[in-house]
Order: structure tokens, then sequence, then C-alpha cells
């Protein structure tokens, strides 16, 4: 198992991985202080681990209370287990657990420490308490384990690390339980003595006297660890001074989102609306973020295949012109038989594996209701046109796609040419259904007229498109739908750029960006022959309404 922990050198470069055990005993015995950040969750790990800590502190308290359980070893020490294994998925810095009194006696130790190791947990801090434990700021004079069995658990646990750079830190709770110092000190001798790689020094009191007595009578003699909680306003310096190296703020991510989510959870209750919430939290991307979704997105990329990474934008923002059955709704929600046209669409794209699509609404946009689809809005849908739209779902033009008209039916036969016929931006094209004069919008000039030959399968090319062509050299009419691989969407990307620095984008419509498309590149047009229809007027409906 790999438990490396990411190095770069000085030039940038990256060099051997330290393992985890190494980076936490590095923190410990460097001479610079160094400080631990509480976790309780893979999600908290990482929020420690992007503001800049080096190693964390997995705390018997706050993952219990995470747990929705009292830090009274109420959690097995297993399920402590899987909490620790999620953190340690989750980040690449080391982690130092709070392993409580050991959960046991010597043999419980030995067992835990193996399992901490093969987890990659680069370290326990076991306590000189008795199982169950009592958090420490709980009541007075807990009862403390007696010297040498508590050094046997040391010991114990020594003898069954896994990686040499394990570490085991010795919990002193003598000042806690108030025994006093000479007790505290003759404690941490024995514990050192018994294997310990580390001190720590707990205290309860509210200013850091007796921590600071202790680390100058400690005198360096094994590396000291400090929980400032309550002697919180000592400044931080202090602890450098007296040689303290490591100091381990030990609640504080769980602290700080109890407050919130009591905060949200009583706004919410109260106003019975998200409303004065949403913009205070965070939003769902960066949940996405922070979960890491642009990896899985990569391997995506790399291990599925290509068909299956085919995104699919769909323009559906404009009303359309069907009277009364698009007064409350956009023309793609418009019903042929029992589905919605866009519905109807969604299918046909998934039944050729095309799963991620983007709907980019305008008119009416809440009408728009429909599972498993992403969707982006044109809310000036009324003065802009389709390159609009489509540089609204920008994000969404990447790898391979799919752009199609929100009023489009057709058979799944001619999605699969689309996707199958080489070319990086390919249009599929009727070349039976366009007449001259006929007001059709996106007739189509290519290259070579279709010849009806069911062995027509060489390729043509777009020359332009308009609504405005000489009959002679129309040659079909777009059907709404146009592949794009990487190379073709990348294209496009930068045709929108530039239709947005020559003040066209607001304008453009489809014909205008494919015909500037074909002018730079090569746009391929597929020919077919029906069995596809667009609903633009009322027959079309009826026409929909007897295609499904
Ligand atoms: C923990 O964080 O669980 C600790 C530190 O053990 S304390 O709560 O101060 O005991
Ligand atoms: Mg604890």
């Amino acid at each position: 198992m790999d438990f490396g922990h990411a190095e770069v050198n000085d030039g940038g470069e990256r060099i051997a991985p330290t393992s985890v055990f190494a980076a936490l005993r590095r923190e410990l015995v460097s001479p610079t202080l160094s400080f631990l950040m509480e976790a309780h969750s893979g999600l908290s790990a990482k929020i420690a681990e992007e503001a800049g800590f080096q190693a964390l502190w997995a705390s018997g308290l706050t993952m219990s209370a995470s747990l929705g359980l009292r830090d009274s070893n109420e959690a097995s020490w297993t399920q402590v287990l899987e909490v620790l294994e999620y953190m340690a998925d989750a980040v690449e810095i080391p982690i130092l657990v709070d392993g409580d009194t050991g959960y046991g006696n010597f043999n419980n130790v030995r067992r835990l420490v193996r399992k901490l190791g093969e987890r990659g947990i680069a370290g326990v801090c076991i306590e000189d308490k008795i199982f169950p434990k009592t958090n420490s700021f709980i009541g007075e004079a807990q009862p403390l384990a007696e010297i040498e069995e508590f050094c046997g658990r040391i010991k114990a646990g020594k003898d069954s690390q896994t990686d040499d750079e394990f570490t085991i830190v010795a919990r002193v709770e003598a000042l806690i339980s108030g025994r006093g110092m000479e007790e505290a000190l003759k404690r941490a001798e024995a514990y050192h003595a018994a294997g310990a790689d580390a001190i720590l020094i707990h205290s309860k009191l509210p200013a850091a006297s007796e921590i600071l007595t202790f680390a100058e009578r400690w005198g360096g003699r094994a590396p000291l660890v400090i929980v400032p909680t309550t002697y919180y306003a000592t400044p931080t310096d202090h602890f450098r001074q007296v040689g303290v190296s490591a100091v381990i703020w030990a609640n504080h991510l769980l602290r700080s989102a109890m407050t919130a989510m009591q905060e949200t959870a009583r706004l919410i209750h109260e106003e019975e609306s998200l409303a004065s919430v949403e913009g205070r939290v965070a939003g769902v991307k960066d949940i996405f973020r922070i979960a890491g979704n642009a990896e899985l997105e990569a391997a995506e990329r790399r291990y599925l295949p290509a068909q299956d990474r085919t995104r699919a934008v769909i323009l559906a923002a404009s009303q359309g012109d069907l009277g009364e059955l698009t007064r409350d709704q956009p023309k793609c929600m418009v019903d042929i038989r029992g589905k919605s046209l866009l519905q109807r669409l969604v299918e046909s794209l998934n039944g050729c594996g095309v799963r991620e699509i983007t709907v980019v609404r305008g008119y009416r946009k809440d009408a728009i209701a429909l599972r498993g689809i992403s969707v982006v809005d044109n809310d000036r849908y009324a003065d802009t046109g389709e390159a609009f739209s489509l540089a609204a779902a920008a994000e969404a033009i990447e790898g391979q796609v799919l752009v199609c008209y929100g009023d489009v039916l057709v058979r799944s036969y001619i999605l699969e040419t689309l996707l199958a016929v080489d070319g990086d931006i390919v249009l599929a094209v009727d070349a039976l259904k366009a007449q001259p004069g006929s007001g059709v919008r996106d007739l189509v000039a290519a290259d070579r007229h279709y010849v009806g030959d069911v062995l027509d399968e060489d390729a043509a090319g777009l020359i332009r498109m308009g609504a405005e062509l000489p009959a002679h050299e129309i040659c079909g009419e777009w059907m709404g739908l146009a592949k794009f691989t990487p190379t073709g969407a990348a294209w496009l990307q930068a045709e929108l750029g530039l239709l947005r620095e020559e003040g066209l984008l607001e304008t453009a419509d489809m014909p205008l960006l494919l015909t500037r498309l074909a002018a730079r590149h090569s746009v391929r047009v597929q020919y077919f022959t029906g069995h596809w229809l667009d609903v633009d007027t009322l027959p079309d409906l009826a026409d929909a309404r007897n295609f499904t």
C-alpha cells in the first residue's frame, strides 16, 4: 500500500514521496513549532488540509460528537477506524489519531496500532486513563492508570507498529486529574523510557502556567505536544519559547460547524424559506469541488468509451408560436402524446448513450421540469439569438458534444449516424425537405448535392447556411442537430468568443455561426432523407403526434 505524501522540491519538481509516517515524525521532531488541526470526517480533513495544515488531529471528542455520541468510548474502536479511513483517503497529510486509552489493555493497543498502520494513520496518542474514558474536561480527579501498566500499553504498541516511523504519543493526564507537577513529570519520564515518541501534556487551566512550567522542566527530552483549548489566550510564541514541538487545535472545526449549522437550521425553520440563507452558505459547486469531481470527470474521459462521454446542449430558450399551447410554457414543453417534446428528445439522446444533457432555458424557464438534465438560463431570450443561448452553456461545450434545437424529434439512427461518422463538425441535413422560398431558415449550401443513392456515404462540406439561398445552391435543410468532436467544440468555443468580441453574439443565429465556422474549418454535411421533424407550426405538431 502506498501512503505516499507528495513532495515538491524548491525547483518545483516532484521528488520521491515521503510516507505519512515520516511526515508526522518530521512535524514532531523538527525544531519549529508544528500545528495539528482537528478533523473528524473526510470533509473536515480536506478543509484543514486546504487551509495549509501539515498534519491533522483526529479528535476523539469530535469524531464521536459528529456521530451523535458522547466522548466516552461509545463508538467502538472499529467504528472510529472507519471514520479514520475516510479521513486518510481524503488527504495526503498525516493524521495523529486520538486513541483515548487504547481501548483496553496492552493487547487492545497491539491490535489498534497494527490496524492503524494498515490504514495509513501515521500515529496514535494514548492517554494514561482507564477504559472507558471520560473527557478530560468533565469532573475532577479522574482515576489514572498505574504507571507500569500504561508503560506496558506503550511498549506493546511500539512492538506492534508496522512502519518504523509510526508514532506513539503518550498523553499525561496527571495535571488534569489534580495529581500535580511532580507526578506529571514522573509519568512523562516513564512513558518516554517505555518507548513513547512524544509526550502530550494536558491541562484544563485557563492560563498556560502549568504547561509552561512543565515544558521548562521537561527540557526537550522528547517532543512535547500541547492542547491549548482552555488556555487559548496564551500567545503562541510563549509555546515556542519553552520548546513545545506541536500544538493541537483540538476541536475548532466541529465547534465552528456546529455554530453555523445551528444558525442555518434556526433560520430555515423560522422563515420556512431558504432565501436569507442562500448566499451565506457554501454552494453546491463548492461541494463538488472539494469532493474532487474534476478528477472523476478526467477519469471518465480516460476510461469510458468515447460515446458515453458525449454531452448534449439543447437550445430551448424560445417561446415558439403555437398559440395557446406556448402561452404558459416554451415550445419544447408542448405535449406529444403524453410526453413533452423535450422529454422525447432527451430520451432519444439517452438511448444513444448521451446522458450529460444541458438545456438552455429562457421563456417560462420554470416550466422546464425534467429529471436527469442540467439547466442554464438565457434570461435575455427575448432580445438575443441562438448563439447567445449557446454561449450560456459554454461550460458544457467540452469534449464531444451534440448541439440540438429543443423542438426536434429524430429517429435514433440519425443520432447514431451523426455520432459515428468522421468530421470535427458534422451537421445532420435533410436532403429532401428544403424548398426554395419555403420560409425555412436553416437552408444548407454544400459543396455537393445529395445523390439519391443508397450508397451515398461520401462526405459533403458546408459552404453556407441561411434563409435566402439561391435555389440551385440549396442542398437541404439542417435538422437542428450538429456534432462537435473535442476539436470541433474548441472551434465552436473560439467562434463564440469572436462573435462576442465583434459585438455579434447577441444577434447571431445558428446559420450565421455555422457559416462562419465553415469559412475557417471543414464542416461536414451528413445527408438524411426524412425520419425527423421539428415543430414550428400547429400542422407540424399534428405531424409530431403521428411521428411517435
Ligand atoms: C480530543 O480532542 O478528543 C481530546 C482533547 O482528547 S480534549 O478534548 O481536550 O481531551
Ligand atoms: Mg480525546
